[in-house]
């Protein structure tokens, strides 16, 4: 680091709890991050997540200089949320949120952390400077554009690694109109033979060029996906409530890295935020579920997919113990999408109290689709 501008940078970020960065003048991406993209979206993998296929962010997603024309540098900076290295079951009604989850939303956390290096910063060079953040906010490539920037590799789980902090960290980008230098130049790829993560994935959904088919991975079916899960990748679900770390779990570059450096807010409050009671999330209301995980990632799923979610585990745990919150939910709730995934949880824990709820839930169930569903639990059963 020659510039002195560098130095006073890293007084500026340290603070900041971010554990490693680097800095990279705006540029396009590499043309072979850009064909594997297409052929990634050609292929459907991005299943319903359309923006990503949005053709107006398509010049941005392959220039990020084109986010902001002006800017003369892009900090990317990385920070850790907690290593989560177990891939173990629990015994009861639980349901296992993947650790990225159990504290606070990053888009908020490191927005306001990106607005204050960015005004420590304007300080430090001694004069204005324009900013624009972008933390899974804007159309940028922002693994590719941190590997470039020598923040990790993109190992075969598809995920950003560093030799020395593993891969449970957050990527943000800081694009400002100071010059600086740039730092450093691609990490050697370390994957090596090694392929735990693709052994290891209930899914199968890791696709031998590095990415994911996002159509079966249970990050995107318990997060990102609206619907219906399918049926033949319920049983797959496990106990995953929300997102899924299998492939990072079982990555012996997050087995040898340490656990600082995690920043309170990513911190889960309490033991329970990695594991939720199951009973509570079937009878949560609309208003609760917005107040008990009110600036945490799991509003993103939003209160129907959480239930769906929790049904699909509850028929894996298959205890009859939740047959009469399923019971209730299958009769009550007006969401079909929540109706069907109980008609399929109950179908699974197949006790008498089950089956006598799906036969009486036929009587009165108008929904065709529901209908169906009702009857191929009773078919299982
Ligand atoms: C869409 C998305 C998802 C989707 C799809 C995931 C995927 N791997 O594509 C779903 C919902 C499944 C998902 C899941 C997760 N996500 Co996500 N996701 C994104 C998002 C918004 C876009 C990624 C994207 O464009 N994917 C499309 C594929 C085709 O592009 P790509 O992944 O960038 O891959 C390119 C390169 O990797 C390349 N490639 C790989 N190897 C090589 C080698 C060479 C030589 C070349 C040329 C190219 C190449 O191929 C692709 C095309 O160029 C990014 C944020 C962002 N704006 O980038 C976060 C992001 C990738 N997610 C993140 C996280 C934390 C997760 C989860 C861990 C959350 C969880 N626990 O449930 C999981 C991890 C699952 C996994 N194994 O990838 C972090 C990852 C941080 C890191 N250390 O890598 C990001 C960067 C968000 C952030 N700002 O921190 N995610
Ligand atoms: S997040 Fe889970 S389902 Fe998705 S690729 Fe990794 S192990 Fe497979
Ligand atoms: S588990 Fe092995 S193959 Fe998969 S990302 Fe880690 S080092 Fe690479």
């Amino acid at each position: 680091m020659s510039d002195p501008l560098l130095y006073r940078l890293q007084e500026i970020l340290y603070p900041h709890g971010f554990s490693h960065a680097g800095i990279q003048k705006p540029q396009p991406i590499a043309p072979a991050y850009v064909q594997k993209y297409a052929q990634w979206l050609s292929e459907g993998c991005h299943a319903d997540m359309s923006y990503l296929e949005r053709a107006q962010s398509m010049e941005i997603r392959f220039d990020p200089s084109r986010y902001m024309p002006e800017a003369r540098s892009i900090i990317v900076l990385a920070f850790r949320y907690p290593i989560d290295r177990d891939c173990d079951t629990r015994p009861g009604l639980f349901g296992k949120i993947a650790s990225y989850a159990r504290g606070l939303d990053y888009h908020d956390v490191l927005r306001t952390k990106l607005e204050e290096i960015s005004t420590r910063l304007s300080e430090y060079a001694r004069k204005e400077h324009q900013s624009r953040i972008a933390i899974d906010s804007a159309p940028i490539m922002e693994k590719p554009l941190a590997s470039q920037t020598g923040l990790g590799w993109i190992g075969r789980n598809s995920c950003l690694i560093h030799p020395v902090h593993g891969s449970f960290f957050f990527l943000a980008n800081l694009f400002t109109t100071l010059e600086l230098e740039p730092t450093s130049s691609e990490i050697f790829p370390l994957c090596g033979d090694c392929h735990r993560c693709i052994d290891a994935c209930p899914t199968g959904c890791i696709r031998p060029d590095h990415t994911i088919d996002a159509r079966r991975c249970l990050s995107y079916l318990t997060i990102e996906n609206k619907g219906a899960i399918p049926v033949e990748l319920r049983e797959k679900v496990g106990q995953h409530l929300f997102g899924c770390d299998i492939c990072q779990s079982v990555c012996p570059w997050n087995r040898k890295a340490n656990d600082t450096l995690v920043l309170p807010e990513f911190q889960p409050a309490d033991e329970s935020r990695a594991w939720l009671d199951l009973n509570k999330i079937l009878s949560i209301s609309t208003t609760d579920f917005k107040h008990q995980f009110s600036g945490t990632p799991l509003l993103r799923a939003k209160r129907i997919g959480l239930i769906r979610n929790a049904c699909v585990v509850l028929g894996n745990i298959r205890s009859d113990e939740a047959a009469p919150y399923l019971t209730r939910l299958l009769s009550e709730e007006p969401e079909p999408v929540i109706r069907s995934h109980a008609a399929w949880a109950l179908g699974r824990i197949s006790s008498k109290k089950a089956r006598d709820a799906l036969s009486c839930a036929l009587k009165s169930e108008t929904d065709p689709n529901i209908r169906f569903e009702i009857k191929n639990a009773l078919r299982s059963v």
